[in-house]
This record gives structure tokens, sequence and C-alpha cells, in this order.
């Protein structure tokens, strides 16, 4: 990689203007050391940042950017919206498209409510249940991450696991206790959550692939027993599909693993990295959202034409055969490769993999939590993660992230990745 002057005088001004640099934590590069690079475009597979370095991208804006960046029809789609109007204050076919195409792909999405952030999907969820229930309390799981709403900043995943701030200064301690926290992959823990709150727990929300531990796989069989144990305790089971909506098969991946959840929260994909997020659900939930039911929620730029019209674009475009097939096989490309390195470099360490999304840890034999990902050797990942940025390769600056596999991703594109990964464990096994 050539100089990087540009990122670093631009890291220096925005410290003056923007907490911390950034305007969310994690791109910081707070778990790795070091100045982070300042972006100044992407295409395809690549981004380019401020001094004109090209880097092969799996950041991929933290999974929006499953087509590659700024798709050209994609890109086409949102010029020719913006000649149209950035938004109007008033509903539009667009979001009414959206919203079809939406509950067309996700059996219990009989409605849906788009809003702008996955953070906001989780609010809404949150207070559907709550009221649907009549119920306070909430179960989460350890290292899983619903965005930054209060009740969901417990024993956080993605930042907060990175910062090692899992609980977030500013909730009240009163919120805070209303929600439990279970052990992913560990339905004895869900139990005794529920036994602790008897008639209190209004949902167990889960993201039915885990990756803001880094990529954890539900175990065979764990979300269903999930969605028995909220349905017996009269709970509602709130899947978190901001990630894997649509990035492991056109749709919800829970509803691909025999669950059915009650809500289920989407958001990245479906805005083709526009602002965006959405939750879904049966009418007897959906429909307590005002102005039909009681429940408020509302958003100024919720479904707005330009993330709307990109989303569409998006879906209609992975919609088109071979999609989940071509991502499957490069995820798999990738796994084997870099699980290979790992054998060759005599790197402890493993590799989670759920079709385009994967995480390789270092440290642990084996990731089926919270517990087990802490025990990683984040020292050595940092090292690792800058010796890939000398080798031009862009993966999640934390240990604790899922790499996001594109469809602009060639073998090639993999296959120097997996070499540089090797060259990249050597180094930082050097210390
Ligand atoms: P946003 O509010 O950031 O749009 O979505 C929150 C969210 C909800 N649910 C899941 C499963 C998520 O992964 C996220 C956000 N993901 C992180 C990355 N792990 C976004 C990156 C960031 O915070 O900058």
């Amino acid at each position: 990689m050539a100089a990087n002057t540009k990122s670093t005088d631009l890291f220096t001004r925005a410290q003056k203007v923007i907490p911390g640099a950034v305007n969310s934590p994690v791109r910081a590069w707070k778990g790795v050391g070091g100045a982070p690079l300042f972006v100044e475009s992407a295409r395809g597979p690549y981004l380019f940042d401020a001094d004109g370095n090209r880097f092969i991208d799996f950041v991929a804006s933290y999974g929006p950017a499953i087509l590659g960046h700024a798709h050209p029809e994609v890109a086409k789609a949102i010029a020719e919206q913006a000649n149209s109007g950035f938004g109007f204050g008033a509903p539009t076919r667009l979001e009414v498209e959206l919203a079809e195409l939406i509950s067309s792909a996700v059996r219990c999405a009989e409605r849906v409510r788009l809003v702008s952030s996955g953070t906001e999907a989780g609010m809404t969820a949150l207070r559907l249940a709550r009221a649907a229930t009549g119920r306070p309390a909430i179960i989460k799981f350890d290292g899983c991450y619903h965005g930054h709403s209060d009740s969901l900043l417990v024993r956080a995943g993605s930042g907060g696991m990175t910062l090692a701030v899992p609980d977030s200064a500013g909730v009240p301690a009163e919120l805070a206790a209303l929600t439990m926290v279970a052990t992913y992959n560990d339905i004895e823990s869900v139990e005794d959550c529920f036994k602790a709150n008897p008639g209190r727990v209004a949902a167990v929300i889960v993201e039915p692939v885990a990756a803001n531990m880094g990529v954890v796989p539900p175990s065979q069989g764990f979300l269903p027993a999930v969605a028995d144990l909220a349905h017996h305790h009269g709970a509602l089971l709130i899947c978190d599909e901001v990630i894997t909506g649509f990035r492991l098969n056109f749709g919800a991946a829970s509803e691909r693993m025999g669950v059915q959840p009650d809500l289920v929260m989407l958001g990245k994909i479906i805005g083709g990295g526009m602002p965006v997020g959405a939750v879904a659900g049966p009418a007897r939930y959906l429909d307590l959202l005002a102005p039909k039911g009681p429940v408020y929620q509302a958003g100024t730029l919720s479904g707005n034409p330009l993330s709307v019209r990109a989303g569409l674009e998006t879906l209609k475009i992975l919609q088109r055969p071979g999609t989940y097939e071509r991502l499957e096989a490069a995820g798999a490309r990738m796994e084997a490769g870099l699980s290979s390195a790992l054998a060759n470099c005599d790197a402890p360490g493993c590799v989670n993999r759920v079709g385009s999304l994967l995480t390789m840890f270092l440290g642990p034999a084996q990731v089926r939590n919270a517990e087990e990902a802490r025990g990683s050797d984040t020292a050595k990942f940092a090292r690792f993660f800058h010796a890939l940025i000398d080798r031009n390769i862009n993966v999640p600056p934390s240990q604790f992230e899922a790499m996001f596999i594109s469809l602009a991703h060639s073998d090639d594109d993999i296959d120097l990745t997996i070499a540089a990964a090797h060259d990249a464990l050597k180094q930082a096994a050097r210390g």
C-alpha cells in the first residue's frame, strides 16, 4: 500500500468536528489501532482511499453492498429517481412496490413498515412486542447486536464488543434491568431467563445467524427451540434479519431454518446501500402501529424514494438465477482458503461461515457464543488486519465483525485475498 497522507490529514481534521473522527464507532479502527483510512470511492469489489490506494473490500458497507459497490443499474436507478425528487412527506407507489416485494419473499410479512435504519427497526419491533403482549421484559443474546436503542444496548455485539463496552453509559439501570441476556446456542440459558421472569417477557430477539460477535451459526435445532420456548411462555419471537435478510437467500434466513418469526427486522440490502430499515410481520401485530393502531412510530425519511428505488433495483437483481449459488460458492472458496492458511501457518483459530458471511477467529478452535469469541487473540488480529491493509485487502477492523462477500468478488479476488491472508498470518505471528 502506498502512502496514506491524505487519510491521515483527514483524520486530524475530522477529530476537530466529529466525535472520534467518525460517524459510527467501528469505523475508527479502535479495535485494531492506527488511524482509519478515509474512502474516496468504491466500485465492484474495490474501495479507493483518499490517497488513491485500491483495496479488495470485504466490509461492503457492513452488508448492503451485496452486488458490489456502485452497481451501475442501481446507480442509474438512484440518479433517475433523484431527478424525480428526493422525498415528499407523502406516500409513493415505490413504497408499495417494495413492501409487496418483501411481503412476497418473507412469509410472515403480511405487513411491512419501512424506517431509516436497523436501529429504528429494532426499536419498533420491541415497542410492538411490548404493546401486543402487555409485558415489559426482553430477552436478547450476549454478543448479538440489534442497533443502539437503549433496551438493546445490553451485552451488545459489534462496536459494543469491539470497544469492550457492551453496556452503554446513558442507559438507565431501570431500563437495562428489563433486558435479560442469554447465551447464543444455549437453550437452557433462555429457559433460565423465562423462569426468572415468569409472565413478564414480551419477546426474545435473536440474529438467525449471529454476525456481531463475528459470525456464529446457530447450532442444529437452536432457533426452533428458541421459538418454541418463546411461544410456550407467551412471548413473541423477533428475528433480526438486518444482516441476514436477503443475504443468505431471497427472503428471511430464519424462515429457511424452519422458524416462523412473529416479527422480522430488515435493513441494509433492502435499501441497496441507502438508509433503510423495516419491521414486518402479521397484520395482527403490525396493524398496532399508528395511524391504524395505538403504537406510535414515525420517520421523516421513512420509505424515502431514493432508498426504496435503490432497494427495489437491488432485490430485482438478486432475484436473477444463480445469485445465491454464486454467493455460496464464493463463500465456500474463501472459507476453504482461509482454513488452509490457518493450517499452513500453524495458526490457532477457526473460520465460521454461513453463505457469503464469514469470520476467521484467531485463537479459539471453535466459536459457538460470545464468551468463546472473546477468547480470540485480538492483539494478533490487529496485526493481521494491518498486514492485510499493507497488502491492499480491507476487512472489518474488528475480530467481532463479519466479512461480507459480494457478487462482484471474482475467484481471482478471493484467491488473491487468501494468498495475502497467508502472508499476513505469518507476519502477525511474528508479533
Ligand atoms: P443500523 O442502525 O446500523 O442501520 O442497524 C443496526 C443493526 C441491527 N441489527 C443487526 C443484526 C446489525 O448488524 C445492525 C448493524 N450492523 C453493524 C455492523 N455489525 C453496522 C456497522 C456500524 O455500526 O457502523
